[in-house]
């Protein structure tokens, strides 16, 4: 007996492909959903049935929660993957599923909630002991509790949007006069971009490194963490590079993040795959920052590295199925690194749609390719420009580095740009190669160009 009989995916792109692999590994039937212009889009050749959900614009059709729960109603599916991004982190998808009587795979609603509510995620974390960076205890309203807070702890502070992501309502200050300005900024951006004005305030990192850690937990209480990545090296909030372990990791270093990893994960009863994000600053100290309730798209470089299969698993826990192997039984083996290819300007990262005349992925030893495209097909302008994801891992970090040159090199992509050229680049210099950077790398970076 399969632990479903049909899952429907509820996305597009590379993740979409990447949940029906799972899907067939497990015997399970795959139901994908597509918009007018996807219909030759390979997650609807690789999957059993395809349904079409509505015209391009996502709003119509990958965010059309409606259109998605009679998809899976008409083609008995089950149970919806829901991948990363869409709907993925959307409650009320969640609770659709719930009401239609369909397997939701992912955590509950209420941790989908404590992910989206920055501000109570930071509360509850300190409230059960896992360090949080100094700064307000929940949302602040007005300019006057930011000024109280900055007498306590000091300036730089940075004001973040409760309901943030993508950087968006965020504001640094480095001055007492630039309070006002920053808090109403600030409330106006979170309230154009997320329809909730709610802010809270944190001690500002300058130097800090981006390092999350992947959890799995089941529905009794189980819960593993899957070692840790850095994602240090982004650009607008966007991440570019990830790898795991981090450069400089000790098996100290993962037992401390991966233990208050683990903390945070009970402290919310989370269940199913997760990502726990921290800062960690130049002096080491570990700082909560956010709970990720998704799939990531850097999830397979801690499956290179640990021979978990993160999808498959997250369908198991769904299922009900319990963790079969306890924290002492997840090893950790070589040095895996990912690279995320984007058709864009690899120089003014402007996207570049349109027909894609020749692909051919690399290959060969400690190299995958987890993409959506192929030689004709054609890239649509109307979601996310991220067409293909490089993964290598070696014994070393020197050696999956070395595969990811040489597997970059061997990439044949005609008819559109890619970034490839600009991963190239960063792979030689030696700051990248030290392991020398922080989350303001690619800044100086661009800025040496210059
Ligand atoms: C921070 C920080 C320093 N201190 N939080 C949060 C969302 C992520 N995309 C960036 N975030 C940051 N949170 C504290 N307490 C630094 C960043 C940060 C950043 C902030 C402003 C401008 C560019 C940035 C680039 C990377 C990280």
């Amino acid at each position: 007996m399969p632990l479903f009989k049909r899952i429907l995916i509820a996305n597009r792109g590379e993740i979409a492909v990447r949940v029906i692999r799972a899907c067939r590994e497990l015997g399970i039937k795959t139901v994908a959903v597509y918009s007018d212009v996807e219909k030759d889009s390979l997650h609807i050749k690789l999957a059993d049935e395809a349904i079409c959900i509505g015209p391009a614009p996502s709003i119509q059709s990958y965010l059309n929660i409606p259109a998605i729960i009679s998809a899976a109603e008409i083609t008995d599916a089950e149970a919806i993957h829901p991948g990363y991004g869409f709907l993925a982190e959307n409650p009320h998808f969640e609770e659709a599923c719930i009401t239609s009587g369909i397997t939701f795979i992912g955590p509950s609603t209420e941790n989908i909630r404590l992910g989206g509510d920055k501000a109570k995620a930071r509360r509850t974390m300190k409230q059960k002991g896992v360090p949080v960076v100094p700064g307000s205890d929940g949302t602040v309203h007005d300019e006057k509790e930011v000024r109280k807070i900055i007498k306590k702890i000091g300036i730089p502070v940075i004001i973040k949007a409760s309901a943030g992501g993508g950087g968006k309502g965020m504001r640094i200050v480095y001055d007492e006069k630039e309070i006002e300005n920053a808090f109403h900024m600030a409330q106006r951006e979170a309230m154009a971009a997320f329809g909730k004005g709610d802010l809270y305030v944190e001690k500002y990192i300058t130097e800090m490194r981006h390092i999350e850690v992947q959890i799995l937990a089941d529905n009794r209480g189980n819960v593993v963490h899957l070692g840790e990545r850095d994602c240090s090296v982004q650009r607008r909030h966007q991440k570019l590079i990830e790898e795991s372990p981090y450069s400089f990791s000790t098996p100290r270093f993962r037992k401390k993040i991966g233990d208050l990893a683990v903390k945070a994960a009970r402290a919310m009863k989370y269940r199913n795959a997760g990502t726990i994000e921290f800062i960690v600053d130049n002096n080491g100290n570990i700082y909560f920052m956010e709970i990720n309730t998704r799939v990531q798209v850097e999830h397979p470089v801690t499956e290179m590295i640990t021979g978990v299969d993160i999808v498959k698993e997250q369908i198991k826990l769904a299922a009900g199925e319990e963790l079969s192997y306890k924290q002492q039984d997840i090893k950790l083996t070589g040095h895996s690194i990912e690279c995320r290819i984007n058709a864009e300007d690899p120089e003014k990262f402007i996207p570049c749609p349109g027909k894609i005349i020749s692909f051919i992925p690399p290959g060969g030893p400690g190299v995958r390719v987890d993409t959506v495209a192929y030689s004709g097909w054609v890239v649509p302008s109307h979601y996310d420009s991220l067409i293909a994801k490089v993964i290598t891992c070696g014994k070393t970090r020197d050696e999956a580095i070395t595969r990811m040159r040489r597997a970059l090199g061997e990439f044949i992509i005609e008819g559109i740009n890619t970034t490839i050229p600009f991963y190239l680049k960063i792979l030689d210099n030696p700051d990248f190669l030290a392991g020398n950077f922080n989350t303001h790398f690619l800044e100086k970076f661009n800025n040496n160009k210059k």
